[in-house]
């Protein structure tokens, strides 16, 4: 009868720590979008840090999630910035679905 009381107080620690730990060390990373390209096109944070994606040229772009631990998507537009904390591992593929060839990588480690 412990083992299943151990295991079970082990799952409550890694649950807590898990809420916890990106609270006290997240970090944001900023890509710029130009016209048209993300940059960088490759980067890569910590669980629970914020992407912030800020549109610096003049045509109309979006960040949309091809394949990856969550998809989201930002709306298609010219200016401003989209805003996104990434507390699931993994790659996440990204594009701008108006302009084929315009696509990025975040890695969540
Ligand atoms: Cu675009």
């Amino acid at each position: 009868m412990r083992k299943p009381l151990a295991a079970l107080s082990a799952l409550a620690a890694a649950a807590l720590l898990g809420v916890a730990a990106p609270s006290v060390e997240s970090a944001s990373r900023t890509v710029r979008i130009t016209d048209n390209a993300f940059s960088p096109s490759s980067t890569s944070v910590r669980r629970g840090d914020t992407v912030t994606w800020r549109w610096t040229g003049r045509a109309a772009h979006n960040v949309v999630v091809k394949s990856g631990p969550v998809r989201f998507q930002s709306s298609l537009k010219r200016s401003g910035t989209f805003k996104r904390r990434l507390t699931r591992r993994g790659t996440y593929s990204i594009v701008c679905t108006i302009h084929s060839g315009m696509a990025m990588k975040v890695r969540v480690r």
